[in-house]
């Protein structure tokens, strides 16, 4: 495990590389060059970066209460299905995700359809951080600083029509490189799919990045989905194709186990999975042995969405 925890920090990775050149030649000026050498990436790095992965990002005071779960925690701790299963394989394969060129393709029930690139996803629309709590169906979850674009604004630039009632999400199919994809484990692509209030909902967020820095592949570079009062699965990583449509979309989870992981999918402590309690969860670097903390109703955005799902069974539509 050891072996693996150096590549995975590598700064070439998670910083352009002008900038890193930039700031290790700083480094050495400032320290003297034998000093330099063994400059770690320090965590003051974090705001150096902040300011150079996202120019003009917009900082909101969203969850701005709440304390992130350390960055090395969120980002070794993963479920990526398509880069392995377990929660380390995802970190360790990441660097098999093909990052450039990566175009998302927008169709469908909608006046604009079309295909956007990476470069102008992050360049065209303003950047926010939000820190959000992340709830996953397996009973743990993170607080986590995300970097992103809402939803509605990206979705309304395609123009969607009255037919789109619902908007899925596709992630990325390249069997040839993602081992997780060579088996069978999942039907793929990984797909999603949202009702278009849901989708266009404030807090639905199109991430491009977590910490101040881009997504790292692990956590669904470079582009991925944000529901934060569902759980996580509903968070498709690694975006190719969204998709306005009038029916329901079939989603990988509940075509996998219609029982254990409904459409909806809603943080609910009261609606059991069959198979463990939703009551409470735990924390992610806290320990295994930290007491669990109480889940709270929509994950804590009740006030928020609790509308969207007025007069709903939710022990029903789960
Ligand atoms: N394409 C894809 N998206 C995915 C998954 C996956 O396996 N493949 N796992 C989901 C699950 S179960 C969770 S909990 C979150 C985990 O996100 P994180 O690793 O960034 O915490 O991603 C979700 N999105
Ligand atoms: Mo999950």
């Amino acid at each position: 495990m050891a072996r693996h925890r150096v590549p995975r920090i590598r700064s070439s990775e998670i910083t352009p590389q002008a900038v890193w050149e930039g700031r290790r030649e700083f480094l050495r000026l400032a320290l003297g060059a034998t000093a330099a050498l063994a400059v770690p990436v320090a965590a003051g790095d974090v705001d150096a970066t902040l300011a150079t992965a996202f120019p003009g990002l917009v900082r909101t005071d969203l969850g701005a209460g709440l304390k992130p779960t350390a960055r090395e925690v969120f980002t070794s701790y993963n479920n990526f299905v398509e880069l392995g299963s377990g929660k380390e394989a995802p970190a360790e394969n990441a660097h098999l995700l093909r990052l450039r060129p990566w175009a998302v393709r927008v169709d469908g029930e909608c006046e604009a359809p079309g295909e956007i690139g990476i470069d102008d996803i992050l360049g065209r629309f303003p950047q926010e951080e939000r820190i959000y709590r992340f709830r996953c169906v397996e009973a743990w979850s993170a607080v986590v600083p995300w970097v992103g674009v809402p939803l509605r604004d990206f979705l309304a630039r395609f123009k969607p029509t009255s037919k789109a009632r619902y908007v899925a999400f596709q992630s990325v199919h390249d069997p040839k490189n993602l081992p997780g994809q060579r088996r069978p484990v999942l039907a793929w692509p990984y797909v999603e799919g949202l009702r278009i209030d849901e989708a266009t909902h404030p807090l639905t967020l199109l991430a491009t990045g977590c910490y101040g820095r881009p997504l790292p592949g692990q956590n669904g570079a470079p582009v991925r989905l944000v529901v934060p009062w569902k759980y996580g699965f509903k968070s498709a990583k690694s975006l190719v194709r969204i998709s306005f449509v009038e029916q329901m979309p079939q989603t990988t989870w509940s075509k996998l186990q219609p029982d254990e992981y409904g459409f909806y999918a809603n943080v609910n402590p009261s609606v059991d999975h069959p198979r463990w309690s939703q009551k409470r969860e735990r924390r992610l670097g806290e320990g295994l042995l930290a007491s669990r903390h109480p889940t709270a109703m929509y994950n804590g955005y009740e006030t928020e969405v609790a509308g969207l799902y007025a007069g709903m069974d939710l022990a029903r539509h789960y």
